[in-house]
């Protein structure tokens, strides 16, 4: 999206004035819902005038830099201020004020240098947030055609860079570096000069909310602005920005230049909106299986697990063939070649051999015999004299008798 010059200034956020004039409740509505989209319900969550002299908030951190009259003066790479806001916000805005801005003078091919920006972490180490997974809002002055490399080129040229990162781009969960850049303006572009507009005093303002970020710069009788969408990365836990931390100064990455010296830093501000249209992250029992949710971590939104071979449940359609595991090991049948449980030649021949007919073999029955087999075949060869074997005989033939006839 090209930058869309407006010809004369719009109004930014109306600002609250106190006043003795008390609307009617029905106007007041009807107030609240033609501007619904601006900031003067927002809450103001810095508002620090460096032009007076000191930073007077308790979140201010002052490295280097100067007052003056006209505001803190950076006098060098390092010199920055950082403000802590109260909270993390999801939903807000900056706005910072300066003047003094000559991103040409004593620039170097190849600098970039962020002189404003709101992250997520802590501004550690004067480049990015502290390394955890980021998300930040940025203006830098782009100065890459400094040395008079002659070539307009949206990348390398004199302008003001607003770039939003939904991620730091370190991090290979974040699939890369999902940033939204946008420059606004150019050198030469309408009221930009540079050079000739030190005293004019500029506002740079960048929103944010989940979906993205609106970036304006007004000053020198006209407002630009353009619009980023975030590209969160796919999973991301919680899908709200925390920005927390405004920083404005010189940042020292982008080479050795000075370019930024003497830029002079009058104002900041941070709001936090009213209405935040975010997602809340994704939970347990939101009712959608959402961020890194299954059915074996939240089955209240993601529905049980099919069934599967090793889940400790015989389901599905497991049986004591397919899952063992699961369902137990199958009990003994006839035909699985095992002569186990309560088989025998007489039930089960396939698998305990066919019994042999008539043969007195000690301990297995066989067909057409009963129990006194072991008997039998024990007293054959101990009892002596006819008259105990014919007893003997004449006992089993009279239990063969009594037992009833296979089918
Ligand atoms: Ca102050
Ligand atoms: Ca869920
Ligand atoms: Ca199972
Ligand atoms: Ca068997």
């Amino acid at each position: 999206m090209s930058p869309q010059i407006l010809s004369a200034a719009c109004s930014l956020e109306p600002r609250a004035r106190p006043s003795r004039f008390r609307a009617p409740r029905s106007a007041l509505a009807i107030l609240a819902v033609l501007g619904s989209s601006v900031a003067s319900a927002a809450t103001l969550l810095l508002d620090e005038a460096l032009d007076d002299g000191a930073c007077n908030s308790s979140s201010c951190s002052v490295s280097g830099g100067s007052y003056g009259s006209r505001g803190w003066k950076v006098a060098g790479a390092g010199s920055k201020i950082m403000f802590t806001l109260p909270r993390a916000v999801a939903c807000g805005s900056a706005e910072v004020t300066f003047t003094n801005l000559d991103p040409i003078a004593g620039g170097t091919t190849g600098e970039y240098v962020n002189f404003l920006g709101v992250y997520e972490g802590a501004h550690g180490n004067n480049w990015t947030a502290s390394g955890n997974e980021e998300t930040s809002l940025q203006v830098a002055a782009n100065c890459d055609r400094c040395t008079g490399v002659a070539l307009p080129d949206a990348w390398r040229d004199e302008r003001l860079k607003f770039k939003g990162i939904a991620c730091s781009w370190d991090h290979p969960e974040c699939g890369g570096y999902p940033a939204t850049n946008r420059y606004l303006p150019a050198q030469g572009a309408p009221g930009i000069n540079w050079a000739s507009n030190l005293a004019v005093q500029w506002t740079a303002t960048i929103a944010w909310d989940c979906s993205g970020a609106s970036y304006k710069l007004q000053g020198n009788g006209s407002t630009w602005t353009a619009n980023g969408t975030w590209a969160w990365p796919s999973g991301n836990p919680d899908p709200r920005p925390h920005l927390r931390y405004l920083f404005v100064g010189r940042d020292s990455s982008g080479g050795a230049g000075s370019y930024l010296k003497d830029l002079i830093i009058v104002h900041a501000k941070a709001f936090e909106a009213s209405t935040c249209n975010c997602a809340p992250p994704p939970q347990c029992g939101d009712g959608t299986c959402n961020g890194a949710e299954t059915c074996g971590s939240c089955a209240q939104d993601c529905g049980a697990c099919p069934p599967r071979c090793g889940d400790g449940t015989c389901n599905g359609v497991e049986t004591c063939g397919s899952c063992a595991q699961d369902c137990g090991a199958c009990p003994p049948t006839c035909g699985d070649d095992a002569c186990d449980g309560a088989e025998t030649c007489g039930s089960c021949a396939r698998d305990c051999g066919a019994c042999d007919a008539g043969t007195h073999d000690a301990g297995r029955p066989d067909a057409g015999e009963d129990g006194a087999d072991a008997v039998l075949g024990g007293c054959a060869s101990s009892a002596g004299g006819p008259l105990a074997a014919l007893l003997l005989l004449a006992a089993g033939a009279v239990a063969r008798s009594r037992r009833p006839r296979r089918p």
